[in-house]
């Protein structure tokens, strides 16, 4: 089953949002496999958003999640990584669609409640950054057959 990184950024732990963004998450059918809260440092931060250095929004982008504790998750699901992104929303909460997270509680793309991973290979290469293979647990949902078709 596919995998992905979800990261409540400074902002949605900050304005008391870490259980209505999870709580999304959870009803829309995706299980939690893995969860801690992290005082993330520059030089995970840096790792983390690699791909973005060079461009003018970067050091801002790196205080910005330097700036206070997040909430790190894995997620598991059938195209889990698609299904993430479109609860999330567009990057920039204006372009949002209403009903999802940044629409619905976000006005400012610099301040977007959440990051996802951008597909497979991206889920592959930001899950190990954040846990370890011993924090990623597998566990079977009594809810499972009522969610997933056979
Ligand atoms: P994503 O989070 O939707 O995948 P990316 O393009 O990967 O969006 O950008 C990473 C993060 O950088 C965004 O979530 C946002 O916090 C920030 N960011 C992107 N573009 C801008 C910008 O133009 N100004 C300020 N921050 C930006
Ligand atoms: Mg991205």
């Amino acid at each position: 089953m596919q995998r992905t990184l979800v990261l409540i950024k400074p902002d949605g732990v900050q304005r008391g949002l870490v259980g209505e963004i999870t709580g999304r998450l959870e009803r829309r059918g995706l299980k939690l496999v893995a969860a801690k809260f992290v005082d993330v440092d520059p030089e995970l931060a840096a790792r983390h958003y690699a791909i973005h250095k060079g461009k003018p929004f970067y050091d801002g982008l790196i205080r910005y999640i330097t700036s206070s504790p997040v909430v790190a998750m894995v997620w598991e699901g059938p195209a889990v990584i698609e299904a993430v992104r479109q609860t999330m929303g567009a990057t920039d909460p204006r372009q949002a669609s209403p009903g999802t997270v940044r629409h619905d509680f976000g006005i400012e793309i610099g301040r977007n409640l959440t990051h996802a991973s951008d597909g497979p290979q991206t889920a592959e290469q930001e899950i190990p950054l954040w846990f370890g293979p011993d924090e990623i647990v597998s566990w079977s949902r009594d809810s499972d057959g009522w969610i997933l078709e056979d």
